[in-house]
Parts: structure tokens; C-alpha cells; sequence
């Protein structure tokens, strides 16, 4: 399995709208497993597939990941694939979440989001489900959906907000990508 390098803002791959997926090849197999093993490695609890550069409407999710590439006493792991998602309702009730995204890296900020969204989509075998759904799952599909429209969580906040984070990105690159040399 390899581990995908991640894009990152600003870059314009992330301002794709990503088309629909045709067919389940093996091709898209080992790009799901290979999106698993780059999520699992970030860490995140999500990831979609423009963030390692493919304009497919494909998402991975595993919310029983904490911060580590194995498991542990937190839980087993919950891989969940999302194949051409579609919110098809949404509740009114909106739920603030403090989000952060592997596409902007180190950054975090409060979205408003519907609690409950009904969502039909496809499994990596093809069968089609539609259910609703709530809670970090809600939340995480819904950013991950906004990725497949080019959409990142920075866009739903004040000009203001947004404008900070972007300096504080750049900040941190330049300052010497620290993770890596840390
Ligand atoms: O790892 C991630 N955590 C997260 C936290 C709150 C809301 C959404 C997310 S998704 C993010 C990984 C990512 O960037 N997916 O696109
Ligand atoms: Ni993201």
C-alpha cells in the first residue's frame, strides 16, 4: 500500500470539482486502500480523494482513529468508503464543530453545520445505501463532500477568520515546515 502525497492549500487542485465514479475498477481498490494507509498515516479521520490529487467523487472515513497508525485500546478500526455521496436532505438544526482538515494543515475553526443529514452513496462493492446520518460522522461527511465540490472547511468562515488562518500557513511553512524537522 502506498502513502499519497496530500495537496495542500492553496493549491488549485483542491478547487476541482471531482466527477463521478463509473465503475468499481481494481484501479479504485488499491486507490481506496492506498487513501486508508495515507489517512491512517496523516493521522486523520478522513480523507478525499482530490486531497491526493484524483477528481473522483470518493471519500474515505474512520472516526476510530485517534493519532496512531495502529490499533488500540481506543477501538478497532472502522474503515468506511463513500462512493459518489449525495446529501439528499439535511435538518434544520445546525451544530457547531471545531474542525480541522489535512489540506490545511495545524489549523483548526468552529463550522456550522446541519446535526442530521440523509446521504445515499455507494459501498466499495457497489451496493447503494441511503441513510441518515448524525453526529462526527454527520460532520466529517459533510466536509468530506465539500472537498468533492472543491469546498474547504475555511470557506465557511468570515473573510477575517479565513484571512488569519492563510497567515498563520504561511507563517508556519515559513518558519520551517517544523513537523519534518522538529
Ligand atoms: O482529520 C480530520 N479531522 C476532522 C475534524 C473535524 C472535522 C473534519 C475533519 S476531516 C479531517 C481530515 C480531512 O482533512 N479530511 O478531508
Ligand atoms: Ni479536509
Amino acid at each position: 500500500m502506498a502513502i499519497l502525497p496530500i495537496y495542500e492549500t492553496p493549491d488549485p487542485v483542491l478547487r476541482q470539482i471531482s466527477s463521478p465514479v463509473e465503475e468499481i475498477t481494481p484501479e479504485l481498490q488499491t486507490l481506496i486502500d492506498d487513501m486508508f494507509a495515507t489517512m491512517y498515516v496523516a493521522p486523520g479521520i478522513g480523507l478525499a480523494a482530490i486531497q491526493v490529487g484524483v477528481p473522483k467523487r470518493l471519500l474515505v472515513i474512520d472516526l476510530q482513529e485517534p493519532e496512531s497508525d495502529e490499533e488500540d485500546a481506543e477501538g478497532v478500526k472502522d474503515p468506511r468508503v463513500f462512493i459518489n455521496p449525495e446529501i439528499l436532505e439535511t435538518s434544520d438544526v445546525t451544530v457547531p464543530y471545531n474542525e480541522g482538515c489535512l489540506s490545511v494543515p495545524d489549523q483548526y475553526a468552529e463550522v456550522l453545520r446541519p446535526d442530521r443529514a440523509r446521504v445515499r452513496w455507494q459501498e466499495r462493492d457497489g451496493t447503494v445505501r441511503e441513510e441518515w446520518i448524525e453526529g462526527l460522522l454527520a460532520v466529517c461527511l459533510q466536509h468530506e463532500i465539500d472537498h468533492l465540490n472543491g469546498i474547504l472547511f475555511i470557506d465557511h468562515l468570515s473573510r477575517l477568520k479565513r484571512d488569519m488562518i492563510m497567515k498563520k500557513l504561511v507563517k508556519a511553512r515559513r518558519d520551517g515546515g517544523a513537523k519534518k524537522a522538529a
